[in-house]
């Protein structure tokens, strides 16, 4: 039984109404549930695949290029009239064993992640409005964390700073120029040595005119203590340079025992007003263009692995799709900025 919300009470109405996107990571193996698709279609306006337009899963061998499940993400999508991000183009971890594995010199992997760059943009061109070209690139220093694109052999630009990440914009930007180009990291949303590093980076990309539309701000939020004016000064420094903000993979995982349940059930609740706060504080930036959670139901999400048992309940909707204080409060957030009466 899926839960008995209506069209006029959906995130997705409100979002629409207020004209920002309000989007969730997606798992393809999940469309043919119905609980699972129904919710999705009914709440957003935005999906991002989760894992499938990663080089693991495009990329099974060094020679093929599989977009079918990326494929079915977008057919999805436009079948029910949402947009889609993608996520991503570099990433110096979750890559294929066969290409942390070889033996590159730095010439063969530029070729190789030009290639791959070019061909997975030009397939996704004009379906795809917004990339993650870059992920989480720097350490929690803000630092250039060691990586086979970065120095390990890199691509040619071992030790120049961020020119191979300015060089993977370049390609993107090469191969669909009407496609929105994100840098997207953790650690980095409110103001700190990490945030500013990239603020730096930021800066000097726009003004040298290298192609950068916006950054996204991860927002897994582990600690129920998230610094909400810093996030708000953050927002508004990175939107005052002239790019567009993302939130791009919203979470707040409470902590749980092994089986599941909730240590603290009045966790709930500082969970709500968390969802509420950072949705406030999206929308009131003209530049905070999208807010987007990491999956959608605690059926599906990463934490629970992750934190082997110990956090979970992380998502709006627990696991039978029914709607958590999270949900009302990101749904009233969303109300109380657009146009409910
Ligand atoms: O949630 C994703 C999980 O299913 C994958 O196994 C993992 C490795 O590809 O990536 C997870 O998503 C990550 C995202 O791609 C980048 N930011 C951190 C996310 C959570 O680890």
């Amino acid at each position: 039984m899926i839960a008995p919300l209506s069209w006029a009470q959906s995130l997705r109405r409100e979002a629409d109404c207020t004209g920002i996107l309000v989007g969730t990571a997606v798992r393809t193996s999940q469309f043919s549930e119905s609980a699972y698709a129904t919710t999705l279609v009914r709440e957003f306006n935005m999906m991002q695949a989760e894992d499938v337009m990663k080089w693991s899963t495009i990329r099974p061998d060094r020679q093929t290029f599989n977009f079918t499940l990326g494929d079915q993400v977008v057919d999805f999508a436009q079948a029910h009239d949402m947009k889609v991000r993608g996520h991503t183009l570099l990433w110096g971890r979750h890559n294929p064993e066969w290409l942390n594995g070889a033996d590159y010199n730095p010439g063969m992997l530029s070729e190789l992640l030009r290639d791959h760059i070019t061909k997975v943009v030009q397939h996704y061109r004009g379906k795809v409005f917004a990339w993650d070209v870059v992920n989480e690139a720097l350490d929690e220093n803000g630092e250039f964390r060691s990586s086979i694109w970065y120095d390990r052999p890199g691509i040619g630009l071992a030790g120049k700073g961020n020119a191979y990440i300015e060089q993977a914009f370049r390609w993107a930007h090469a191969a669909d120029p009407d496609v929105l180009l994100f840098y997207n990291d953790a650690e980095g949303e409110a103001v700190n040595h990490k945030s500013d590093a990239i603020y730096a980076m930021v800066k000097d990309f726009k003004r040298r005119g290298v192609p950068i539309d916006g950054i996204g701000l991860q927002m897994h939020i582990f600690d129920l203590q998230p610094n909400v004016a810093s996030i708000a000064a953050n927002i508004n420094r990175f939107t005052a340079l002239g790019v567009q903000v993302h939130i791009t993979e919203l979470d707040v995982p409470l902590p749980t025992d092994a089986s599941g349940n909730l240590r603290n059930p009045s966790d709930l609740l500082k969970q709500a007003e968390i969802y509420r706060q950072i949705a406030a504080t999206c929308l009131s930036h003209r530049g905070c263009t999208a807010l987007q959670t990491w999956g959608f139901t605690d059926k599906y999400s990463w934490i629970r692995s992750f934190f082997r048992g110990n956090k979970g309940s992380a998502l709006l909707f627990d696991n039978k799709y029914n709607p958590k204080p999270a949900y009302r409060a990101l749904n009233q957030a969303f109300g109380a900025a657009g146009c409910s009466p």
